[in-house]
């Protein structure tokens, strides 16, 4: 027997993504579709590379709670949260080692992300990796511990998709939802450097590269705490 149409996941696998490959969300945020996917075979390599020396884990939160995405680093400086509050260390406190080194591929994409969204001279130091899985979310947060807002933040997203959440200036503020796909990268600095944001959960549908996992990795410039 044949059908006539095919059945509705492979229709979606059919259709051409029409979601424009560059977004300016508001003045300083930009949304680049499919800007790193060319790149997602080393990335996810250089995830794991990574992730062998810094095991993702789940960090405490100063509240006493622990965080929902399992988290680690890579870079000369790494964001932790614990219940003395949210800091950037030389060392992994798991390890007391350094973090990982971020590697130059690495490096490379999000400096060429930042100058295609119109921030030249990027240079990160320091690198956030996220581990969202099943009913992972992330809080609507600024990123304020950099010590430097003159600098974006530049965030990568691989696998699964994210439901992405973006605030203003203010936690009370009116907030859009969108879809963070495998290869999506997301720009923001200038006006648009304190935003909130957060991640409201996943949508249902595995990755073929990643299963039900999401990744995204934040790359940051950090001023190294006195
Ligand atoms: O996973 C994401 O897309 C957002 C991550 C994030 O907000 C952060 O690391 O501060």
């Amino acid at each position: 027997m044949t059908h006539p149409h095919p059945p509705a996941q492979q229709m979606d696998l059919l259709l051409p993504d029409t979601r424009p490959a560059r977004e300016e969300l508001e003045t300083g945020a930009v949304l680049m579709r499919q800007f790193a996917t060319p790149h997602a075979a080393n990335l996810l390599q250089a995830l794991h590379e990574i992730t062998q020396q810094a095991p993702f884990h789940h960090m405490l939160t100063p509240g006493g709670g622990t965080m929902s995405a399992a988290m680690t680093c890579c870079g000369t400086l790494g964001w932790v949260s614990s219940p003395m509050g949210y800091a950037y260390t030389a060392l992994d406190p798991l390890s007391q080692r350094p973090w990982p080194a971020m590697p130059a591929s690495l490096f490379a994409l999000a400096q060429s992300a930042a100058l295609a969204a119109g921030y030249p001279n990027f240079a990160p130091n320091a690198c956030l990796l996220n581990r969202y899985q099943s009913h992972s979310h992330m809080g609507l947060h600024q990123d304020r511990d950099e010590g430097d807002i003159t600098q974006p933040i530049v965030s990568l997203s691989l696998g699964r998709t994210g439901l992405f959440m973006w605030g203003g200036p203010n936690r009370h503020g009116r907030v859009r939802t969108f879809a963070l796909e495998h290869g999506d990268v997301l720009v923001w600095g200038g006006p648009a450097r304190l935003h909130y944001h957060g991640i409201k959960g996943l949508a249902p549908n595995p990755h073929a590269l990643t299963g039900l996992t999401r990744y995204n990795m934040t790359f940051r410039h950090v001023v190294a705490p006195s």
